[in-house]
C-alpha cells in the first residue's frame, strides 16, 4: 500500500490541473456493490453460467430461454444493488472537473447503470445496459419492463422476443460509443482505467490510444492485469477506497 499512497498524491495533482480526463470502468467497480464480476463469474457463484458462452448472438439464438433468464438475474440483481462509495466518489471527480472547465467522460464497460445511480452525468455505455431490453426483430427498445419477466424468453411488443440491449461478443460497439470514445480520447491528457482485468477489445486497446495522445496513464486495481505494463502510475486497491482518497486529495467537494 505504501507505493500506493506514494502514487496518489502524485495522481491528485495531475487530476488537479488536467485538461481533459478519460475513466474506463469494468466490472471491479460494481463488485463492492455486491455484483460478481466476470473472473469472479469464471470461478464463483455465476459458474453454473459461463458469461464467455452466454453473452453471445449465438447462445441468445440457440437457447433465448437460458440467455434472457441468465440476464434477468443480473438485471434484478443490479436494480437491488446501491452504488458503491468508488461510484460515488467518481461522481465528485467528475463534478469536480467540470466545476473548474476541465472534460470529464467515463466510458464504462458495465451494464448496471450504478454510475448513472451515483450521479455520474458523462457515462458512455460502451456495451451496452441490462435494465434496456430491445426486440430481436425491429431493434425497438423497452426500458418499462416487468420485474422480474413472467416468463422466458420475454416476447417483444413489437413481434420478436426481447433481448437485453448489450453488446455480445462479436457484435460491434454502438457508433455512438465508439465516436465518443474515440474523440474523448484524442482529447484526454489523463487516463484512468479502474477495477478491470482490461482483455476485452475494443476497450482493452483505449489505452493505446490514450498512450498516443499523450496522457498520463493510471491503472486503479487489486492486482496487477496483463495491462498493468502499459500504465505510467498503479493505485493498488478497493476502488471504493482508493477512489475516495483521490477524489478528497484531489479536492472533490464531498
Ligand atoms: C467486437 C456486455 C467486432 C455483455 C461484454 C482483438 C483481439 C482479440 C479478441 C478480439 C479483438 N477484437 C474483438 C475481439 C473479440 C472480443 C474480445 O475482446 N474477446 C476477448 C475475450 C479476447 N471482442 C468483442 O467481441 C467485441 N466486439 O470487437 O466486434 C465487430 C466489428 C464489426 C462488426 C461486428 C463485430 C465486443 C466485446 C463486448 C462483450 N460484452 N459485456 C454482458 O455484460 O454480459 S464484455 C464484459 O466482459 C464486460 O463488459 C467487460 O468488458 C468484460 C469483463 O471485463 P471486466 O469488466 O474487466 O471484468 P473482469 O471480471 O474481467 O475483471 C474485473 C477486474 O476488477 C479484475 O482485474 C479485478 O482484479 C478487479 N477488481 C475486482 N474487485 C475490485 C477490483 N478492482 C478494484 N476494486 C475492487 N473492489
Amino acid at each position: 500500500m505504501s507505493e500506493t499512497i506514494r502514487n496518489l498524491s502524485e495522481v491528485a495533482e495531475l487530476l488537479r490541473v488536467a485538461r481533459s480526463v478519460v475513466v474506463v470502468t469494468g466490472a471491479g467497480v460494481s463488485a463492492e456493490s455486491g455484483i460478481p464480476t466476470f473472473r469472479d463469474a469464471l470461478e464463483g457463484h455465476w459458474s453454473r453460467f459461463n458469461p464467455r458462452e452466454l453473452a453471445t448472438p449465438e447462445a441468445f439464438a440457440e437457447n433465448p430461454a437460458r440467455v434472457t433468464q441468465w440476464y434477468d438475474e443480473r438485471r434484478m440483481a443490479a436494480l437491488a444493488c446501491a452504488p458503491n462509495a468508488g461510484h460515488e466518489a467518481l461522481a465528485r471527480i467528475e463534478q469536480a472537473c467540470t466545476a473548474r472547465g476541465a472534460a470529464f467522460v467515463l466510458l464504462t464497460q458495465n451494464v448496471d447503470k450504478l454510475h448513472q445511480r451515483a450521479g455520474s452525468r458523462n457515462v458512455v455505455e460502451v456495451h451496452g445496459s441490462i435494465t434496456r431490453w430491445r426486440c430481436s426483430r425491429t431493434g425497438e427498445c423497452f426500458d418499462e419492463l416487468p420485474t422480474p419477466f413472467p416468463s422466458y424468453p420475454p416476447p417483444s411488443p413489437s413481434g420478436g422476443l426481447l433481448r437485453p440491449d448489450v453488446v455480445w461478443f462479436g457484435e460491434a460497439l454502438p457508433d455512438h460509443a465508439l465516436n465518443a470514445a474515440a474523440k474523448a480520447l484524442r482529447e484526454c491528457d489523463l487516463y484512468f482505467a479502474i477495477g478491470t482485468s482490461g482483455v476485452v477489445w475494443p476497450v482493452a486497446g483505449f489505452v493505446l490510444s490514450a498512450k498516443a495522445a499523450g496522457a498520463a496513464t493510471v491503472e486503479v486495481n487489486l492486482t496487477d492485469t496483463d495491462a498493468t505494463y502499459e500504465f505510467g502510475l498503479t493505485l493498488r486497491g478497493p476502488s471504493g477506497a482508493v477512489l475516495t482518497a483521490l477524489a478528497d486529495a484531489a479536492g472533490g467537494a464531498p
